[in-house]
């Protein structure tokens, strides 16, 4: 557990409590910091041993005014704060010494903070966008029909793991044909068929940082007619979006636009049909793209941070980083559509790096243009 202290002069203390350094413990569970290290190679200003922390923090909290912890994330927690309250009330009702009077969840202050990368976890994130991306091209180049779903993923997680990653994002998502049009299909237990496309939804985790990156692609290496026609209104669609990225666009309007394009595809590909205005209006696109645009990445694949302040979608800022992953699913299931068009679900997600003057992709080594992933499948 780690408190931070801050006092009326606005000095900062950082207290640690961890497990105390006990081999014949550690021989079991692995090595532990302990509280030396802690403070020598960490420095943290004060560091006690974890039963600690009942006797330590009533001292720390007496005379503070808020306290900010996660609200309601443990109720062990919730029941552990009133008890050190209710000690400093009583201890020091005849002090000067205050207990407590407002409790803040300190996960809106961390969320604001976490929104905002330093150039220290950009270059991590780079690394781990990196790693990804080549893994997800290494899927190009081994994928055939007759492999089962479950061999890309293993090979995805494989490529990350030889590159230093120490977990995977999320649960790598391989869809092949019609599995491809369900959002989170998890199972890949199905073979690949010749002829159909496959989506694969998968990052890393490199030092903690995730990665999240979708790409499709067809099985035998060649798009068909219809596949293809597809997957260029998504590209267009995401590569449209990423291009408006840069300082004071508002959120909303990466959905919007993103709307917008594939609408706008779709009738022309006789998918939908009437008035554009009044096909967004009424939503007609979820029947094809049921999702958003994105969302924040970072410490987590689907970070913390608001997307809105004050009802407003709120407005990029430098330092950001946020996926952009439109897609477009037609199911043997979705009603109204010529079988030629079945079994096609297509998305595109990559990484993208707010910067001063645009927008950098850093998953851009993961190939998703049509002749060059046609070209790395042939060779
Ligand atoms: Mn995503």
């Amino acid at each position: 557990m780690l408190v931070i202290s801050k006092d009326d002069t606005g000095y900062v203390a950082s207290i640690l409590f961890s497990l105390p350094k006990i081999w014949e413990e550690e021989v079991w569970t692995g090595y532990r910091v302990g509280q030396e290290a802690a403070k020598e190679q960490y420095k943290f200003d004060l560091s006690y041993a974890h039963d600690q922390i009942d006797l330590e923090i009533p001292k720390l909290i007496a005379g503070k005014k808020i306290i900010y912890y996660p609200i309601g994330q443990e109720m062990s927690l919730d029941r552990k704060v009133a008890q050190w309250v209710k000690f400093v009330q009583q201890q020091h009702r005849n002090k000067f010494l205050f207990a407590p009077e407002q409790l803040n969840d300190v996960r809106t202050l961390i969320g604001e903070m976490r929104l905002i990368k330093s150039p220290q976890e950009i270059d991590v994130m780079r690394e781990s966008a990196q790693i990804s991306a080549m893994a997800h091209k290494n899927l190009m180049q081994i994928c055939k029909a007759g492999i089962p779903e479950y061999r890309l993923a293993a090979e995805f997680v494989y490529q990350c793991s030889l590159a230093g990653c120490n977990a995977q994002a999320y649960n790598a998502i391989v869809g092949g044909g019609e599995n491809s049009c369900i959002l989170h299909y998890v199972a890949n237990n199905s073979v690949l068929q010749d002829g159909q496309l496959v989506l694969i939804d998968a990052g890393g985790e490199y030092n903690h940082y995730a990665a999240d990156i979708t790409r499709t692609f067809p099985i035998n290496g060649k798009f068909t007619s219809e596949q293809k026609q597809i997957y260029e209104l998504v590209l267009q669609a995401q590569q449209s979006t990423i291009n408006k990225i840069k300082p004071g666009i508002l959120w909303g309007d990466l959905q919007a636009n993103i709307i917008q394009i594939i609408i706008t595809g779709l009738v022309d590909l006789g998918l939908l049909a009437g008035n554009i205005e009044d096909l967004i209006a009424t939503q007609a696109y979820r029947k094809f793209y049921m999702h958003n645009s994105g969302h924040w990445i970072g410490l987590d694949v689907h970070d913390l941070g608001s997307y809105k302040s004050a009802n407003e979608y709120r407005a990029l800022q430098p330092g950001m980083v946020l996926t952009v992953e439109p897609g477009i699913y037609i199911s043997k299931h979705t009603d109204g559509v010529n079988a030629k068009w079945h079994s096609i679900g297509v998305r595109i997600e990559d990484d993208i790096l707010v910067t001063e003057s645009g927008c950098e992709v850093l998953t851009k080594d993961a190939p998703k243009e049509i002749t060059e992933i046609e070209q790395i499948m042939r060779s």
